[in-house]
């Protein structure tokens, strides 16, 4: 009966293993920061932290996908082979020590192989390396403020766009989805180790940016801290992730990833009280960056 089980086992194990080929189709067109209509999995990661932890999701949903296909099959061939038309005289074994043991390890194994890159990955988000920036993130109901303390400290409000808003910027060739633009992004120079520290003036919010592997709770009376290092310029969007109200859903995070030349400009504005010029320098350069882009996919 043993051998039978495990006949029954290997055979629910290779139909597991094709349904995990199937589930590993490539990524169709890429689009960066945000997510897409009829999306399978996370967000294309652009840092460390985020490749890591789409590696660990894929992990994790391939260890289930397996083993709910494993007991699926073990139950279908039960059902079957073990009915009363089949199986008329039904064995009084109690005990099968090879069974037992198995189906006491193979679960030890499974969990070690999830443990270990799951501390890794762990150990990887909470040890911050050396910063090269420092922001501070305040949660409010219903806006994002950022100050950037190394430069001079000065202090602005992210609120999320209206469509009107949007419509301007979509005309100017520039993107602006719904639900996540803001009046004024985050700014950080592309490839630098940006600490991030979080906090909140009324209730609990939560700094959130997929594309990074950045989600922090944003706590009133407390500083929480993330960090993250973008390896791709672009504008990264994330939502608040802690329910903070009737507007909870309309107070979006936006950071944009710029050349170290873009983002000096940037902070030379900011730090001259000039919106306007500040918000033009990252105009001109995404369509500079988009020219680029088309330049290369026409070649
Ligand atoms: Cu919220």
């Amino acid at each position: 009966m043993g051998t039978r089980l495990i006949g029954a086992m290997t055979r629910a194990g290779l139909a597991g293993l094709a349904a995990l080929v199937l589930f590993a189709m490539p990524a169709s067109a890429e689009v960066l920061g945000r997510s897409v209509d009829g999306q399978l999995g996370l967000q294309t990661p652009v840092t460390e932290v985020a490749r890591e932890i789409v590696a660990f999701y894929d992990l994790v949903n391939y260890i289930i996908i397996a083993v709910a296909l494993f007991v699926l099959g073990l139950m279908v061939y039960v059902v079957f082979a073990f009915g009363e038309k089949r199986n008329q005289t039904p064995s009084r074994t109690t005990h099968n020590t090879l069974v037992e043991v198995l189906w006491t390890v193979l679960p030890i194994i499974i969990l070690v192989i999830i443990a270990v890159p799951s501390f890794k990955l762990l150990n990887l988000q909470y040890s911050y390396p050396k910063a090269d920036l420092t922001i501070k993130a305040t949660g409010n109901q219903w806006y994002w403020s950022h100050e950037y303390p190394d430069q001079g400290g000065f202090v602005f409000d992210s609120y999320m766009l209206d469509d009107d808003s949007r419509e301007e910027l979509i005309a100017k060739g520039l993107q602006a989805p719904r639900n996540l633009a803001v009046d004024n992004e985050v700014v950080v120079p592309i490839n630098k180790v940006v600490h991030v520290l979080v906090t909140a003036a009324d209730v609990l919010h939560n700094w959130t940016v997929p594309a990074f592997g950045t989600k922090t709770d944003a706590v009133p009376g407390r500083l929480t801290a993330t960090w993250f290092k973008a390896e791709r310029e672009g504008v990264f969007y994330g939502q608040c992730s802690e329910l903070c109200g009737v507007n909870h859903a309309f107070m979006p995070v936006a950071v944009r990833v710029v050349k170290q030349e873009t983002f000096d400009a940037w902070v030379e504005a900011r730090k001259a009280d000039e919106e306007e010029k500040a918000i033009e320098i990252l105009h001109k350069a995404e369509l500079e960056l988009n020219g680029n882009k088309v330049a290369a996919a026409a070649q």
